[in-house]
């Protein structure tokens, strides 16, 4: 059973190493963890992105996501996605630092995307899965709120994937 904060806590721009070094959970998810995620195989030994859970505060849950520049051919480093299992949790993005996209669906094949930047907050619906991509040249950096009892569903995307993609064609972001 995790433990929650006893004390209240800030976390922004500046001060989120603190937040890093404060959580339970240290996830790193190198290429030979995202096999048929890309269209191209990803170097085996890449660092794609890592995530920092902190203990939940209650029914509140915290996690920060550190997502590498780069890309895997012409596709973006991104995160593996997922849906809720609960259909009544959503979640919410911040951005912190750097530049990147939330892609959307339901599993009625609706897609969204929401473009973050420092100061975003993006607001994912229950029902949404979501996938997160650095579509910048450095590090992107975000806060992930969600409900204790979300569940994650990954097999769902693990086998049909995402409807929509984000590549770089010519020098620019594309969603193919
Ligand atoms: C959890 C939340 C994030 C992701 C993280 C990594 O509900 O959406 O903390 O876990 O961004 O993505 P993924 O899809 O590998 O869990
Ligand atoms: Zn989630």
């Amino acid at each position: 059973m995790k433990k929650a904060p006893e004390q209240p806590y800030g976390v922004s721009p500046k001060n989120y190493p603190e937040f890093m070094a404060r959580c339970s959970e240290h996830m790193v998810r190198k290429g030979k963890d995202m096999a048929g995620y890309f269209l191209q195989p990803a170097d085996p030994e890449a660092v794609i992105y890592e995530v920092y859970e902190a203990d939940c505060a209650g029914n509140t849950c915290t996690a920060l996501t550190i997502l590498k520049p780069g890309k895997v051919g012409n596709e973006y480093f991104m995160t593996k996605g997922h849906f809720h299992e609960d259909a009544e949790s959503g979640e919410t993005y911040v951005c912190l630092k750097g530049k990147g996209m939330v892609i959307m669906q339901t599993r009625d094949g609706a897609t969204d995307e929401i473009i973050l930047e420092p100061g975003t907050v993006a607001c994912i619906p229950p029902g949404w899965a979501h996938r997160t991509i650095n579509i910048g040249k450095g590090e992107f950096i975000m806060m992930a709120v969600f409900p204790a009892n979300s569940g994650h569903d990954y097999v769902s995307i693990q086998e049909r994937g995402f409807i929509k993609r984000v590549v770089e064609e010519s020098g620019q972001t594309k969603i193919i």
